[in-house]
């Protein structure tokens, strides 16, 4: 295998197809919601039902959503490539569990997790699968209607950042699938991929915001085009 460092970034676009709702395409979540009231921690202190809700119904959506093809191409291509002596990292911003259950391994949730819920009193995390709510009660510290969903909002620390920057920074190989560019740190990982000299690939819809920092680009839903280019990687000794 041609490359022995990858960073695979994805972003919304991967799970359009399983249902999950992208946030700047048509009718997408920010269209519908204000990303102020829903995805920041002000918007969270303002109304804490609200952002319950939006988070509760997005759970809830998991149970009725699948890994489509994209997904799975990539764990059958994180497992190959290990096999040929490749390490291989995924980097989502996606909340969703998808990646999970088609089967990636190495994953980090730079934005969270819909099933994860986080105590503003004790700090403590824990798995969450249902509703949330301000009479849910914490698991570490017992404190009611200290819980909050355990994703990343705007003005927040992404998780993982300083393994993200280590990777990217030594990577041969930066592939970024179904994301528009547009929120940062996530959108700036292309410039410091190719600012090393990694091979940098845009697999998208439609180009994105940076797709010009990009030394490679296939436009189409992703469940075509990911199969398409991971397997022309894998078979042309790329
Ligand atoms: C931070 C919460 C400081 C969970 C989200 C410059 C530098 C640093 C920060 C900033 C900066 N400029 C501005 C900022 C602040 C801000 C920011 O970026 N604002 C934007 C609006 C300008 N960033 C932050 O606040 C971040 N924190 O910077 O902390 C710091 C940084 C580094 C180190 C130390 C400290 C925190 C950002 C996280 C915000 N939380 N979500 C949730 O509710 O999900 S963001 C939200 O947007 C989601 O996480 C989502 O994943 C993310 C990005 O969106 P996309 O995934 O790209 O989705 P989108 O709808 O936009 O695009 C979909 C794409 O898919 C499209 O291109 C479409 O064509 C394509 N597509 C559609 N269908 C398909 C498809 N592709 C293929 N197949 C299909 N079928």
């Amino acid at each position: 295998m041609k490359y022995r460092r990858i960073v695979i970034l994805t972003g919304a676009g991967i799970s359009a197809e399983s249902g999950m709702g992208t946030f700047r395409d048509k009718g997408g979540l920010w269209t519908t919601h204000s990303l102020e009231d829903v995805a920041t921690p002000e918007g969270f202190a303002r109304d804490p039902a609200l952002v319950h809700t939006f988070y509760n119904l997005r759970r809830a959506g998991l149970k009725s959503a699948a890994p489509n093809r994209a997904h799975f191409a990539l764990a059958e291509f994180e497992q190959e490539a290990r096999s040929r002596g490749s390490d291989v990292m995924l980097v989502t911003q996606n909340v969703d569990d998808l990646h999970e259950r088609a089967g990636s391994l190495s994953i980090i949730h730079m934005h969270g997790e819909l099933t994860s819920a986080a105590c503003v009193s004790c700090g403590a995390r824990a798995r969450w699968e249902q509703d949330l709510g301000l009479d849910s009660l914490c698991p570490g510290c017992g404190r009611r209607g200290a819980l909050r969903p355990d994703v990343v909002w705007f003005g927040e620390v992404p998780y993982g950042i300083d393994e993200i920057h280590d990777r990217i920074s030594t990577c041969d190989l930066f592939v970024s699938i179904g994301t528009s560019g547009e929120v940062y740190p996530a959108a700036g990982f292309v410039g410091l991929a190719a600012g090393q000299g990694a091979h940098t690939v845009e697999l998208n819809l439609e180009p994105s915001a940076n797709a010009g920092f990009f030394s490679e680009g296939l436009y189409g839903p992703a469940t075509q085009v990911v199969d398409r280019w991971l397997n022309a990687l894998l078979h042309s000794g790329g």
